[in-house]
């Protein structure tokens, strides 16, 4: 079997044998992976230096090799805080009003990968698999094949890909867009993202597509495909269902004394309608003054990003509607809006979603959302709760039993709510089910696999035919 090597703008990996748990989804695939590929994970310590150097910190851990880098105070403000989160990130999710264009950002965007590139390229080997992840890296692939890197290399992107009319108000978008054209395969979460990137590569670049949506590009095939991410169902479920999860399960339930539980889990970032949903949920007391002492909306929003200032931004908003709406709302021993500002283990988190009658995940635009998937998969099928789910989320493709909803309409949320709210037994259990075997299915580990094979250039059949060991 090749080698993997994963590059990442951070590395996560587990402390030790049996803390897998404590992650995300992702790192858990990913560490999987690299166990059975006997691989290596490079990427950013998350450390600064005073000057780069180049210096590679490797270790292993759990049979997982990591190699970290430090980067410069300057580059982390240009590359990470700059042109990755202040231009990438709002553009892709549409929020042209919130996007940057500095030059410096984008010099420094350019150093970083090329400083990746000089880090990661002595360690590959002639016949490693190379997985680059996400619209920090975009450029990665050329700059490697400028350092004679020839083998396989595939990017996939967590995010959503802008329409073309968008895209375009990027200064050098095309340079971009063909750096990423010497990659040999290039992931999206949803088809709608690959349309749009298939419309840029079409109109803009001339290029041509094949039926099989391989692009050729300098006499090279190029495939460009959906690969939905998912969550790690085995995990998760099983989490829900152990001593810690049941433990908070309890701890929440009896701190709403009988009311019905909504749950929002993001983390704090302006794309995933926080704002918005906190309106319908104002929106919903007012118009139902008989229910409003009968449901609790608790938000875990842990802070993300907070160098930057429209994140700053959106932490004061959320602080004043919260305030509003509990002012507006709230009683003796009532709270409407549970507003948290920080993050809990994951088992924790799978026991609220199981105690919780509905999962709200509204964002305004969103690569797939994995919180709506691990809302499904902690539920208990014989009295689930009801998902409520934004339409403008890659994972609306897949959960089309879910209500979905558009997020920026605070009346259809507000229904959606009470439609919730009121939904019996039997239609609660009917779409459950259906959710459940989607998430069970397409899962994290059916997510990585894909991407493996299409980067080994298996055939769909051939892929099928891989063992995957335990
Ligand atoms: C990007 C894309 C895409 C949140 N709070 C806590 C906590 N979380 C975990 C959730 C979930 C993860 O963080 C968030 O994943 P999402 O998919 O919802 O969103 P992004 O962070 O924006 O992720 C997204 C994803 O990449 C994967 O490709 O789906 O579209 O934007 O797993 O559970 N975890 C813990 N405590 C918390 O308080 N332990």
């Amino acid at each position: 079997m090749k080698r993997l090597v994963v590059i990442s703008n951070r590395v996560s990996v587990p402390k030790a044998a049996g803390a897998a748990g404590a992650q995300g989804g992702l790192a858990v695939a990913l560490n999987s992976a690299l166990r059975e590929h006997r691989g290596i994970w490079f990427g950013w310590s998350g450390q600064e230096t005073e000057e780069f150097t180049g210096h590679l910190d490797m270790q292993r851990n759990d049979d997982v090799t990591t190699a970290t880098i430090d980067l410069e105070p300057q580059d982390v403000e240009e590359y990470y805080n700059g042109y990755a989160n202040r231009t990438l990130w709002p553009l892709f999710h549409y929020r042209i009003d919130l996007t940057e264009y500095d030059r410096n950002f984008g010099e420094g965007y350019e150093r970083v990968n090329e400083r990746f590139a000089d880090s990661v390229s002595p360690l590959i080997e002639p016949d490693d698999l190379v997985w680059i992840h996400d619209y920090h890296l975009l450029p990665l692939g050329s700059m490697l094949r400028r350092r004679g890197i020839k083998n396989r290399i595939g990017l996939f992107l967590h995010t959503p890909w802008p329409p073309t009319r968008l895209l375009t108000s990027l200064p050098f978008h095309e340079r971009l867009v063909s750096s990423m054209l010497e990659c040999d395969v290039i992931g999206f979460q949803t088809t709608e993202w690959l349309e749009s990137f298939l419309h840029y590569v079409q109109k803009e670049m001339g290029l041509k597509v094949g039926l099989d949506n391989t692009i050729e590009y300098n006499g090279r095939k190029v495939l460009a495909r959906a690969f939905p991410i998912g969550v790690d169902y085995e995990e998760f479920t099983e989490a829900s269902r152990g001593a810690e999860a049941q433990e908070a399960y309890e701890r929440l339930k009896s701190s709403v004394r009988g009311r019905k539980i909504m749950i929002g889990v993001d983390r704090l970032d302006y794309s995933k309608g926080l704002g918005e949903r906190f309106e319908s949920f104002g929106r919903y007391l007012g118009d139902h003054p008989d229910n409003a002492g009968d449901v609790v909306l608790l938000q875990i929003a842990p802070p993300s990003r907070g160098d930057v200032a429209s994140y700053q931004q959106i932490r004061e908003d959320l602080e004043r509607k919260t305030g509003h709406i509990n002012g507006a709302h709230a009683d003796v021993g009532f709270v409407p809006i549970r507003y948290v500002n920080r993050g809990y283990p994951r088992a924790q988190l799978a026991g609220f979603y199981r105690a919780a009658d509905i999962g709200l995940v509204t964002p305004l635009r969103d690569g797939m959302n994995l919180v709506a998937k691990e809302y499904i998969a902690a539920q208990d099928p014989e009295n689930p709760g009801v998902l409520i789910l934004s339409q403008f989320a890659g994972a609306a493709h897949q959960l089309k039993d879910a209500l979905l909803i558009n997020p920026h309409s605070i009346e259809h949320v507000s229904e959606a709510i009470e439609r919730a709210l009121t939904m019996p037994l039997a239609e609660r259990k009917k779409r459950h089910e259906k959710l459940l075997a989607s998430v069970r299915e397409q899962d994290v580990i059916r997510w990585r696999e894909d991407f493996v094979n299409a980067l080994a250039a298996k055939t769909p059949a051939a892929a099928s035919e891989v063992a995957t060991p335990a």
